[in-house]
This record gives structure tokens, C-alpha cells and sequence, in this order.
């Protein structure tokens, strides 16, 4: 499918890019506005429910209509249909890419190896509503004839961090008589903290693992066995009660002692990082009930659908795609800022830095060949205002370009007083000061003496995207996440990588296991590793009064 196209860097749209980026790179926001009373909302986009305003990019009519051409040029759309037909287009796995497959509409078909996932899907929504509804009713007793009344899902990276930004992001639509907690960590503190104040005997644990063989998962799962067992006088059958699986792995699951009727499935189709809305989000279920969770499907579909559907020019998770390429591969910038003006979503940052730092975290092309361009930028961010308060400081007048998607919400959650037009004032503050600046003159005319006003200037030409929505709902939630899951995988297509494998967490997990032994053994070591850590694992053993 793929033969056609050329090396990116030889594509005729990327070389025109080029060519485009050397006339516009100094040009100013200021002028783009200037030239153009309209700007502000022409380049703009609406779909599913979601505004886009990009017209504070360093970015004319020229620019979008050569991104679009690198994006035809570089099979977007094949690749896309590719990705919707169940191809398996994650190859160093062999894999099919369908996390889209988890929010499809009931008699609908998308078939993987024969076999029609769709009714395996919504097999298993059905088995997560019901359990999800008797332990919200209290109708699941514990071991001792007690309602459940907290639930920890233990998981690490994809079957965490999913699970925990969503909770935080619908906490508002949760069941407040249910405490949830997450631990991930290996990290003793994370499991200690988590169960200090809890009772057994009201506790549920979800193990979430889609391999069941993790090692943070599966130790902090024995150890949630073991504290358990102590609370309830060392009752074996009473895990049955109080453990749930979330996973692929029947067979490892049963090993664990885990009635596999309460294993909730998934499958090798659906990645870690595009799992919250697959079983692997049965702790959300919990906290938000199934009506919620399935507004939240529904979101996530419409995006879909807009994605699958909507011309190149009226796509938005391509047009963000392409803004944010833009940035990394012909300014050079090497991050991009993602600032939500809601507390609500205080975990999406490190939600999306998964969901785009190990997707397209990739040195070489689906061929294998290194690149030679720039892929995947550095995701961070922090809620506003806070950020404001701290890092701004550097997007503002630091040295560095660093594009910024804004996300902000119409209505709140909690009104309260002022607070939430002085919230939207700020996000709309940081906008037009990141674009306009403050000149020199205008610093001067404020009365500024000379020898300040330098430090008060602010050069402006700072990009950013604003993205509003009526309400942060479980539906919107679920059209934000497609939106920044399609955005990824336009990138990852142009660049010609594999946004689905992640073989770059392979290497430390195999070194720790050479090195847990040594720091455990009895005996003094002998070690084989370079001088540093040699010397490291020494040092440690002497401090912390190994034999
Ligand atoms: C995500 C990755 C990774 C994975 C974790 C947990 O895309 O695959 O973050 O989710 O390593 O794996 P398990 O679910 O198998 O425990």
C-alpha cells in the first residue's frame, strides 16, 4: 500500500513546505491579523461538538494547503481506512489497530481474522454494566456480608493512566459513595498510601493488566493479596469476593487464584495507551455508571466517524496533526504545551504524554530505516491557572518556541461567584498575549524607564490552539481523547513510523531484572556492569545495610 510513496523528505509538499517555511518564518501574528480582519474566524473548525480556533499559528492559506497536500501525499487516507478495516497495520506485532472498534455501534462489523469483533465488544460492556451496577447498588456483598465500598485498580502505563485521568476528568458525574484509588508504582509507597485507611472487607481490587505478567502490576497485586488475606484472617476464598481481572490472559489470571468469571477481557488489537475505553476502564464504569460510560463511547465515535469521513480540510484531529508537524519539523520545536483552563482534567497532560510520547517516540520507519527528520515532540503540561503562576514565564519570553493547545470549557462544573468568567478571561489573556506580544514603544509609553523596559517586552509570534466545548461531559471527554488519538496517528503516518509498538521500554525492564538479584543476594556480587553502575549498586547495598 505504502510502495508509492516517497521518502518524506523528498515528497514534492514537504520540499514546498520547506521552501514556504524560509518566507514565513519571521513573519508576525500581528501582520497575519492585520492583513486579514477576518482571520480570527475563518481559520477556524467546528466538529462533533468541538471548536477549534487556529488561527493563532504562524500559518497563512498557503501553509494549511500544503500541509494538506503532505498528508494526501502520504496515504492518509488509505491509511486510515486501513486502520478502520482491521488491517494490521501495527507490523513489528502483527497486529490490527482497532481501538476504534471499542466504541462502534452495535451491528455494525469490523472483522479481525474472520471473526466480527463488534458483538465481542459490546459482549463485554454488557458483562462491566452488570457487575458495575451491583456493586453500585450494593447489591455485591464482600466476604463478610459488606457492601464494597472502595475500589483500587491496580495497573501500570496503559491500564493506569487511562483509568485515573478519566476518573479525575468525570469525578463530577462519579458515585461519591465509593472512594477510588490507583496504584501503579512499584513503589511500596503508592500501595501503602493507597489502603492505609481502608477496610478489606468494603475493598474491591481490579488487576489490570493486559499481559497479566507486568511486573509492577503483578507485584503490587500479591501484595494487595497478602494485605488482604491478613485483614480477613488468611480466608483464601474470600479473594473471590474482593479481586477482579482486567485482561487478555485467561490462563494467567486463573494462576493468580482469580474466578475467571470475573475476568473482564479485551484484546491484542486494542494498545495499552488506547485502552481506557475497553474494559481496562471498568473503574471508570464503577465511578460514572454504564449511561455515563456509554455517552463517553458515543463521544469517542462521533470523532471517530468525523475522522473516517470528513474532507482533509475540515478534519480536525488532521488539521491539529499537521499544525502540531508543522512546528516540529520546520521551526524546530521540540515540545508542545497542553493546557487545560479545567481542574477537572489536572491528569490529562500525563494522560496524552503517554498516548503521544510512546506512540511516536520512533527512530525508524515502518521499513526500519532511521529517519531523518524530527518525530514525536515532548508533551507537557499543567491545568490553568496554575501553569501561569510557574512555567509561562518561559513560553512568554523565553528563547524557546513552544506551540500551546489551550482547552477550555463554556459552562463549569462548579459555578461559583466569578470564578469561572475570571478562569476564561485568563485562558483568552494567554492566548492574545502568547500572539501580540507588547512592543517596545508600548512599554515605553506605560512610562517604563529605559533600563526596564527591555525586560518588560514581550516579542509575541508565540502560537497556540484554543479548543472550546460547551461542558466537560462524559461524551466530550471521549470526542477530546479521539481527537488527540487520530491527531497522533496523522503524525505518525506522515512520519512513516509504527505509533502502535513500543518497543523503547523494553531494554530498562530487561536490565532491571539482571539487577534486582544483586541488590538482593546475600552474598556481595559480582558485578559486570560498567564502573557507574557497579559503584551505584555497591554504594546502595552499604546503605542500605545489605548482609
Ligand atoms: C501502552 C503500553 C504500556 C502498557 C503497560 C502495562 O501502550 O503497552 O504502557 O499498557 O506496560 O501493560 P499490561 O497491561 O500488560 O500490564
Amino acid at each position: 500500500m505504502t510502495a508509492a510513496i516517497a521518502p518524506l523528505t523528498a515528497r514534492p509538499a514537504w520540499q514546498a513546505l520547506k521552501a514556504h517555511h524560509q518566507q514565513i518564518r519571521e513573519v508576525h501574528l500581528q501582520q497575519l491579523f492585520a492583513d486579514d480582519p477576518q482571520r480570527g474566524e475563518r481559520l477556524t473548525l467546528e466538529a462533533a461538538g468541538l471548536y477549534l480556533d487556529y488561527s493563532k499559528n504562524r500559518i497563512t492559506d498557503e501553509t494549511v494547503k500544503l500541509l494538506l497536500q503532505l498528508a494526501r501525499e502520504s496515504g492518509l487516507g488509505e491509511r486510515i481506512d486501513a486502520m478502520f478495516r482491521g488491517e494490521k497495520i501495527n507490523v513489528t506485532e502483527k497486529r490490527a489497530v482497532l481501538h476504534v472498534a471499542l466504541r462502534t455501534p452495535q451491528g455494525a462489523s469490523i472483522v479481525v481474522d474472520g471473526e466480527n469483533v463488534v458483538p465481542q465488544v459490546h459482549a463485554v460492556l454488557a458483562k462491566m454494566a452488570e457487575f458495575a451496577q451491583r456493586i453500585r447498588r450494593g447489591d455485591w456483598r464482600g466476604h463478610t456480608g459488606k457492601p464494597i465500598k472502595n475500589v483500587i485498580n491496580i495497573g501500570i502505563g496503559g491500564s493506569d493512566l487511562g483509568p485515573v485521568m478519566a476518573y479525575e476528568a468525570l469525578k463530577h458525574y462519579s458515585e461519591r459513595a465509593l472512594t477510588f484509588r490507583f496504584v501503579s508504582n512499584i513503589d511500596g509507597t503508592d500501595f501503602a498510601e493507597a489502603v492505609r485507611d481502608l477496610d478489606p472487607g468494603e475493598t474491591l481490587f481490579i488487576i489490570s493488566s493486559k499481559t497479566f505478567t507486568t511486573l509492577e502490576t503483578m507485584t503490587n497485586a500479591h501484595t494487595a493479596r497478602d494485605w488482604f488475606l491478613a485483614g480477613l484472617g488468611g480466608e483464601v476464598k474470600a479473594v473471590a469476593r474482593h479481586f477482579v481481572a482486567v485482561s487478555t490472559n485467561t490462563e494467567k489470571v486463573r494462576e493468580f487464584g482469580i474466578d475467571t468469571a470475573n475476568m473482564f477481557e479485551f484484546w491484542d488489537w486494542v494498545g495499552g495507551r488506547y485502552s481506557l475505553d475497553s474494559a481496562i476502564g471498568l473503574s471508570t464504569m464503577l465511578a460514572i455508571g454504564p449511561d455515563n460510560f456509554q455517552a463517553m463511547l458515543s463521544g469517542f465515535h462521533q470523532m471517530d466517524e468525523h475522522f473516517r469521513t470528513a474532507p482533509f480540510e475540515a478534519n480536525l484531529p488532521v488539521l491539529l496533526g499537521l499544525l502540531g508537524l508543522w512546528y516540529n519539523d520546520f521551526f524546530g520545536a521540540q515540545t508542545v504545551a497542553v493546557l487545560p483552563y479545567e481542574q477537572y482534567l489536572k491528569r490529562f497532560p500525563a494522560y496524552l504524554q503517554q498516548l503521544t510520547m510512546e506512540s511516536n517516540g520512533k527512530q525508524v520507519t515502518l521499513e526500519g530505516t532511521a529517519v531523518d527528520y524530527q518525530t514525536g515532540p515532548i508533551y507537557w503540561g499543567e491545568p490553568g491557572t496554575n501553569g501561569q503562576h510557574s512555567f509561562y514565564q518561559l513560553i512568554h519570553q523565553g528563547t524557546r518556541l513552544i506551540p500551546c493547545d489551550f482547552i477550555a470549557f463554556a459552562q463549569p462544573l462548579n459555578p461559583l461567584g466569578r470564578h469561572h468568567d475570571m478562569l476564561l478571561a485568563n485562558v483568552l489573556a494567554q492566548t492574545e498575549a502568547l500572539a501580540f506580544g507588547k512592543a517596545p514603544e508600548q512599554v515605553q509609553a506605560e512610562g517604563t524607564p529605559d533600563w526596564l523596559a527591555p525586560h518588560r517586552v514581550f516579542l509575541g509570534n508565540r502560537p497556540s490552539n484554543t479548543i472550546l466545548a460547551a461542558r466537560l461531559t462524559p461524551e466530550t471527554l471521549g470526542k477530546l481523547v479521539a481527537l488527540y488519538e487520530h491527531s497522533v496517528f496523522t503524525q505518525g503516518t506522515i512520519w512513516g513510523i509504527n505509533s502502535f509498538d513500543q518497543w523503547g521500554v523494553e531494554l530498562g525492564k530487561a536490565l532491571a531484572q539482571r539487577i534486582i538479584p544483586e541488590l538482593e543476594s546475600r552474598e556481595e556480587p559480582r558485578l559486570a556492569h560498567d564502573s557507574s553502575t557497579n559503584a551505584l549498586i555497591r554504594r546502595y547495598r552499604r546503605l542500605k545495610g545489605a548482609p
